[in-house]
């Protein structure tokens, strides 16, 4: 089992709704438990600014999958969500990506791992650091805890 990290966004329709039901699908497939999940943060859109704010979380995933399998999976439960890719950075109903996936880095024309732009997005940061403060990211070997996160607009978000 490898421990491996999953930072999920929507900014459309029942945001909410999206995130829960994608960390559901996600729990049913063989090969990948989820085992902690953050507080939903509301946030600014970064990269592509003119679209509706985003729900952003992170989860811990205990996982038998291969990486670029894993990625697989993820790419699957954003389909079941009816995710349409249109714009880059643009809006979605839901996004799933792989922030670190144990100790490993991953480079090639599918997946990068960690993330590479994980450090410039308060959005991956901070819900990361609520569970996993003692993670190590491989390529400067820094805890999350010990990461600057940017000073994008994030909240904790409350539903009602
Ligand atoms: N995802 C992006 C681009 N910009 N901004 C926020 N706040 N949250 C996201 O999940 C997000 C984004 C590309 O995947
Ligand atoms: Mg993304
Ligand atoms: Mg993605």
């Amino acid at each position: 089992m490898v421990e491996a990290y999953l930072s999920l966004g929507s900014n459309m329709g029942e945001r909410a709704y999206h995130l829960r039901e994608a960390l559901s699908l996600l729990d049913q497939i063989e090969g990948i438990n989820v085992t902690k999940v953050s507080s939903i943060y509301e946030t600014a859109p970064i990269g592509y600014t003119d679209q509706d704010p985003f729900l952003n979380l992170c989860a811990k995933v205990e996982t038998s999958l291969a990486p670029h399998d894993l990625l697989h999976r993820c790419l699957d439960v954003e389909r079941r969500l009816h995710r349409v890719r249109e714009i880059r950075w643009g809006p979605r109903t839901c996004d799933i990506d792989i922030i670190l996936y144990g100790d490993e880095q991953i480079d090639d024309n599918e997946l990068t791992v960690p993330h590479p732009r994980m450090r410039e997005r308060a959005f991956v940061i901070i819900p990361l650091q609520e569970i996993a403060p003692r993670a190590v990211e491989p390529v400067l070997h820094q805890a999350i805890g010990e990461i600057q996160a940017p000073d994008d607009e994030v909240e904790v978000y409350r539903e009602g």
